[in-house]
């Protein structure tokens, strides 16, 4: 052994046994992966179980709010804004160095019927409707400016696809009231709002061949005539089966080729497909299947590592199994465990297979 060598070795010791433990900060997913953010989505009773609380520090670097800000939450009446579960959030954030997105302006879902309807009922005419996005956009970035790093500005305005239809938007109040052009809209008050925000547009299902060209000819679309976009979130809540990692990479660089960052906004790996409903795991689930989950998240970080030059960010839905939407969705009730972390906040094989992969570079 060289003596420079034993030097160090020395000096790595003297520094273990004189700096106390409580001093080194375990590791985590952030640390293993610092390409991109490992951000996590937490709802408003987070701080209130201390395990999550630490597991967010270890494992994360930027947080969703899984609830908070979306219109029915933060802007449940016309006149009525309502700051204060998402600025709870936001201070967290602060406090533990957290890049917060805003999760989501835009939306057909969880956005009350008011807002796309007049006094008495009737359905708001496109200025109006314009107008009332404009303000609830501009009010909400005005609060939070400086402290949020990116908005999920439109979410889920792409159709499922089926066989015959050519239509590739969904039918939303937004797009009947407004037209195709809400999405452009969207964005640009968004920029006015809050010039320094990264936005994106965020959807599921983006991975799917079909929706992927569509997404494809949309943003496309939104770029050529100069809306100001910046990435592209592909939701994630895909499954032990589906789908393939090659239909993954391929949406990874159709997005990138569009010149947009690529992110992976809302990751969980059910153990169910997507519409069986069968509860076959209630109390605790078998190590066989276990391990099914812990190749398949390997299999998504490998693909997530060798693209770390496109993609910006990975967010899981949700920080342990015990808080994933999956408990309540398809079948309201029926344990999943779609998550790195179990109930009880424990690592679970897919975290060490996660991590293993970093280890052996
Ligand atoms: O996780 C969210 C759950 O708590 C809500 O009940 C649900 C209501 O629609 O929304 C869930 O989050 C969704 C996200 O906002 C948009 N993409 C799909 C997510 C899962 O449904």
């Amino acid at each position: 052994m060289k003596s420079s060598t034993i030097v160090v070795l020395l000096l790595l010791a003297l520094n273990v046994m004189f700096c106390p433990w409580s001093m080194v900060q375990a590791q985590g997913l952030k640390d293993y992966y610092d390409d991109f953010l490992i951000g996590v989505a937490l709802g408003r009773n987070f701080a209130m179980d201390e395990q999550v609380v630490k597991l967010v520090k270890q494992h994360f670097n930027s947080v969703t709010p899984e609830n908070e800000m979306k219109w029915e939450v933060i802007h449940p009446k016309p006149d009525q804004y309502a700051f204060e579960k998402m600025d709870a959030l936001v201070e967290f954030a602060r406090q533990n160095n957290l890049k917060v997105i805003g999760h989501t302006l835009t939306w057909h879902s969880q956005t009350p019927r008011w807002v796309f309807e007049n006094q008495d009922g009737s359905p708001l005419n496109r200025e109006a409707l314009l107008a009332r996005m404009q303000e609830h956009i501009q009010t909400v970035l005005t609060h939070y400016k400086g402290k949020i790093w990116g908005y999920d500005v439109v979410n889920e305005a792409l159709v499922d696809p089926s066989g015959e239809s050519e239509e590739i938007l969904r039918d939303s109040p937004y797009r009947k009231i407004i037209g195709d052009d809400f999405i452009e809209h969207s964005f640009r008050f968004a920029r006015e709002a809050d010039p320094d925000a990264e936005l994106y547009y965020n959807d599921y299902n983006m991975a799917n061949p079909q929706k992927r060209d569509n997404a494809v000819k949309l943003l496309q679309g939104l770029l050529a005539k100069g809306t100001p976009i910046d990435g592209v979130g592909l939701q994630g809540h895909w499954n032990i089966y589906d789908p393939s990692i090659e239909d993954i990479e391929a949406a990874i660089i159709a997005y990138h080729n569009l010149g947009l960052k690529v992110m992976v906004t809302e990751l969980d790996v059910s153990l169910y497909k997507f519409d069986d409903h069968r509860n076959l795991y209630p109390e605790s689930v078998p190590d066989s299947m276990l391990a099914v989950q812990a190749e398949r998240y390997a299999a998504l970080f490998t693909l997530f590592q060798k693209h770390h030059d496109k993609i910006t960010r990975i967010t899981f839905w949700g920080p342990t199994d015990r808080y994933s939407w999956l408990n309540n969705f398809p079948a309201r009730g029926r344990a999943n465990y779609p998550m790195l972390f179990d109930r009880q906040g424990a690592p679970k094989p897919a975290y060490d297979a996660v991590i293993r992969l970093r280890e052996k570079e």
